[in-house]
């Protein structure tokens, strides 16, 4: 027996597989209904870098059920690209002193030879790149169709901005904890006109349809969803201003409106610059220039002291008629609700710290249950009834409020796809017409690409110099770039028809395909991602061009890989460095230890696995099929009975496994069927072995082979040549379970009356206490020894016992 060598092994079957391509779907199976589809999805690469422990960890989850599903029959889409627009890319490409593009294009290359030595079965005949003009012109194509919808439009507003990437980022873009998600730097506030996705219009939609995928989404990227979209129930309830058009706010508890005491606009909110008194006007502008140093998390902060300024005007409370006056505050938020709130500081805690602190009225409406004494107040019961009375006597009606903000896709930097925008001195924003897309982007070799600011296409003046396309005269490109998530909201579509220049996508081939059957990913996209690729999908519906309104029916988002207890990092010198890893113990055992060390979702401590003991599993298994004697197709059914059963059982457990994603467990139970196997080879006959010509022998080793097919697909196929068959694993059918070899055998009961043996019966294996009681207490030979007497206590302990005390 020749040692298992992993690397000749991937050196034989690369080849083999490439000739054979099994993995392309065949769009025509599915359209003709010929064939039942399954679209398989993950996450494409950032190209900075080579591939990582992560990307390995998620490939090799991913293809089990890829692969799983091919066995089972279906016609399976799972594609591969690269997400190679953005600042990743871009920031590599300056540190490294290097054009985007080659650096970029170059990373791609080194990608795409990883993936395929770790054997992924992806259907590479629909590989794309963001970054090729061939896609970015539908990128900008869907702006455009977006932007006739009203769906894509340009204002000015206090965005988020990183000083130190020099650019606007989304709200989706910054941290929890106020900072940048790429680099980690403080984000900043400035005032900018830009591009925005008007997200908002399908926020209820958003929200709604998390209900049905809360069942299939494995992980927390529903519930985070949900927070990040924030659906509030309320009201609106207006309030008179004397010499001003009346002040809206949105509030949570139109019952507490009696004890609205006060008002409060954003300081920063066009709102407070009307209302203010003009002796006023100074202090706010001042206030103002403090206010825009910090953050909204900042701002929100309950454990920050209250600050804000008397804006010289009042309000009339609509329920109470009295005057209340209206402040300045930054505690309210600009961009949610109106910018304004009345508050009623004796129930809300930051409104009754500000009038704490400024000696403002402060009036209960209730008493709150938590004090002796309260009477239990119906919170819900009281806002519908305030409601309702509000609606009646018009100053105010309910309201549903979102969190969600448009999304802000306009970015300062070079590498990304042109909004395809001419802004003309006599037209203003002109589109640019379709036959003139792509807007490519200028090459600016030996330019200065670092931010600064602006994008650094201004100073391309002769690509920013154009004609304008609706009036002939002189006028300029859009100099920013789209967000490179703008990129990634859709690219699930291109793969359908990766080549087509005549369209985005078939919509055909999207019915026929889509929605995606499981996308697997990481969970650091839940809001991102997610969010923005189901927005695309609810917009592309609308444009009629699909007739799905999810893209993802199923989502399964992995642990990640840690080393020592610590996420891996540089500053850590922690690091499991992916290349090496391979070279050391092959690909099939790296994918193998991934798999097996947890459940997907969980994470996993490279410290605590094993890879050579997945080396030895493999080595193990491998031995099976050069042990096999029997020749290919042989009748499996007068084979061993025991081994049978153990196959087909896991063949059975397999499948169960497989469909609720506990890969880790389908190892465990391969790893059974490889002993179990390998008992039955070398057992005495008799004695639990048969021998390696028993027909069972060759078909727990077919099963063996085709199930570590999911995860080793190197060393199943080597055990698939070994066992006598034709190229390639990877395209037979899962086994067949025969239900009769799933029964189990009957066990033998004993049943003992004074601690003396008077019976025994043969049961299920998994009969209940219960049955097994009365099973023993009917049989005849015990109920002779009972001989009438008064039985005083029966032990059960199913299935092998029953004590009988009289
Ligand atoms: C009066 C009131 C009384 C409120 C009370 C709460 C408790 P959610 O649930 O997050 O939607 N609010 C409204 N707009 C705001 C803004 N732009 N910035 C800061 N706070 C704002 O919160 C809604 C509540 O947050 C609203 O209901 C309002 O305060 C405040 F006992 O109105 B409430
Ligand atoms: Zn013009």
């Amino acid at each position: 027996d020749v040692h298992y060598d992993a690397h000749a092994v991937e050196e034989k079957w690369l080849p083999v597989w490439e000739s054979l391509d099994p993995f392309r779907a065949d769009d025509d199976a599915v359209t003709s209904g010929e064939r039942e589809k399954r679209y398989a999805l993950t996450m494409f690469p950032y190209p900075s870098g080579d591939l990582h422990m992560g990307h390995a960890e998620v490939f090799a989850l991913h293809d089990v059920i890829a692969r799983y599903w091919r066995l089972r029959g279906y016609e399976v889409l799972n594609p591969m690209g690269w997400d190679s627009f953005g600042l990743p890319a871009e920031n590599a490409a300056i540190r490294n002193d290097e054009h985007p593009a080659t650096y970029t294009y170059a990373n791609i290359e080194t990608q795409y030879a990883s993936m395929k030595r770790y054997g992924v079965s992806f259907d590479w005949s629909r590989r794309l790149h963001t970054s090729d003009p061939e896609y970015y012109k539908w990128t900008q194509w869907l702006f455009l169709r977006f932007r006739e919808r009203g769906l894509a439009y340009r204002k000015n507003s206090a965005v988020n901005w990183c000083p130190n990437d020099q650019t606007v980022l989304a709200n989706e873009q910054v941290l929890a904890d106020g900072t940048c998600e790429r680099c980690g730097a403080e984000v900043t506030k400035r005032e900018l006109t830009q591009w925005y996705f008007r997200t908002t219009a399908y926020a209820q939609e958003l929200y709604d349809c998390l209900d049905e995928l809360q069942a299939t989404w494995i992980g927390k990227v529903v519930n985070a969803q949900r927070n990040w979209i924030g659906r509030s129930e309320g009201a609106h309830v207006t309030f008179d201003v004397e010499g001003h058009d009346p002040i809206t706010v949105f509030t949570t508890r139109p019952d507490t409106l009696v004890g609205a005491t006060f008002m409060v606009v954003a300081a920063d909110a066009d709102l407070a610059q009307q209302l203010v008194a003009p002796e006023r006007a100074q202090a706010l502008d001042d206030y103002l220039t403090e206010v825009r140093k910090s953050s909204d998390i900042d701002r929100l902060a309950t454990d920050r002291p209250k600050t804000g300024i008397d804006l010289g005007v009042t309000a009339t409370n609509p329920l109470t008629g009295e005057q209340i006056p209206v402040w300045a505050a930054d505690y309210v938020l600009a961009d949610y609700g109106t910018g304004a709130i009345m508050a009623v500081p004796a129930h809300d805690d930051r409104d009754r710290e500000f009038a704490e602190r400024f000696g403002l009225p402060i009036v209960p409406v209730y008493t709150e249950t938590d004090e002796e004494g309260a009477q239990p107040y119906d919170k819900a019961a009281e806002v519908s009834k305030a409601i309702a009375a509000l609606e009646a006597d018009g100053h105010g009606q309910g309201t549903v409020n979102f969190r969600l903000r448009d999304w802000l896709l306009s970015r300062q930097r070079y590498w990304g796809a042109p909004i395809p925008i001419v802004h003309c001195p006599s037209c203003g924003e002109v589109a640019v017409p379709e036959d003139q897309l792509p807007v490519e982007l200028p090459e600016l070799r030996g330019a200065d690409l670092k931010p600064k600011g602006t994008s650094p296409l201004g100073a391309a003046r002769e690509w920013v110099e154009v004609a304008c396309p609706a009036c002939g005269g002189p006028a300029e490109r859009d100099t920013d770039t789209m967000d490179t998530f703008v990129d990634s909201s859709w690219y699930f579509f291109r793969y359908l028809s990766p080549r087509d220049d005549t369209q985005a996508f078939d919509p055909a081939l999207a019915n026929a395909w889509g929605p995606i059957d499981l996308y697997v990913g990481g969970a650091e996209h839940a809001v991102l991602h997610l969010l923005y690729a189901r927005f695309f999908t609810k917009v592309l519906r609308d444009m009629g061009l699909i007739d799905w309104d999810e893209p993802f029916s199923a989502y399964l988002s992995q642990g990640t890989v840690i080393n020592d207890g610590h996420k891996m990092s540089k500053s850590l010198g922690n690091g499991v460095n992916l290349g090496e890893q391979l070279e050391r113990y092959g690909v099939d055992a790296v994918r193998l230890t991934l798999v097996f060390a947890s459940p997907p979702e969980d994470d996993i401590d490279w410290a605590d696995v094993s890879p050579s003991g997945s080396v030895r599993f493999l080595q193990r298994a491998w031995r099976l099929a050069g042990d096999v004697t029997s020749a290919p197709g042989i009748d499996f059914s007068g084979g061993d009975v025991a081994l049978r059963k153990v196959t087909h059982r896991t063949i059975s457990e397999a499948q169960h496994l497989l469909e609720s994603y506990r890969f880790n467990v389908v190892v465990a139970r391969m790893m059974e069927l490889v002993n179990a196997t390998r008992k039955a080879i070398d057992g005495p006959l008799g004695q639990g072995g048969c021998g390696p010509d028993d027909p069972a022998v060759r078909e727990a080793a077919e099963t063996v082979a085709i199930l570590l097919s999911l995860v080793a697909p190197y060393t199943a196929e080597e055990m698939w040549e070994r066992l006598g068959h034709a190229p390639t694993v990877a395209a037979v059918s899962w086994p067949v379970v025969e239900p009769e070899l799933l029964v189990e055998d009957a066990v033998t009961a004993v049943v003992q009356i004074q601690g003396k043996v008077r019976g025994r019966l043969e049961v299920a294996p998994d009969i209940s206490e219960a049955d097994l009681e009365s099973a023993a207490l009917a049989d005849p030979a015990v109920v002779k020894a009972i001989d009438g007497r008064e039985v005083r206590k029966v032990i059960v302990r199913a299935p092998k016992l029953v004590n009988i005390v009289v």
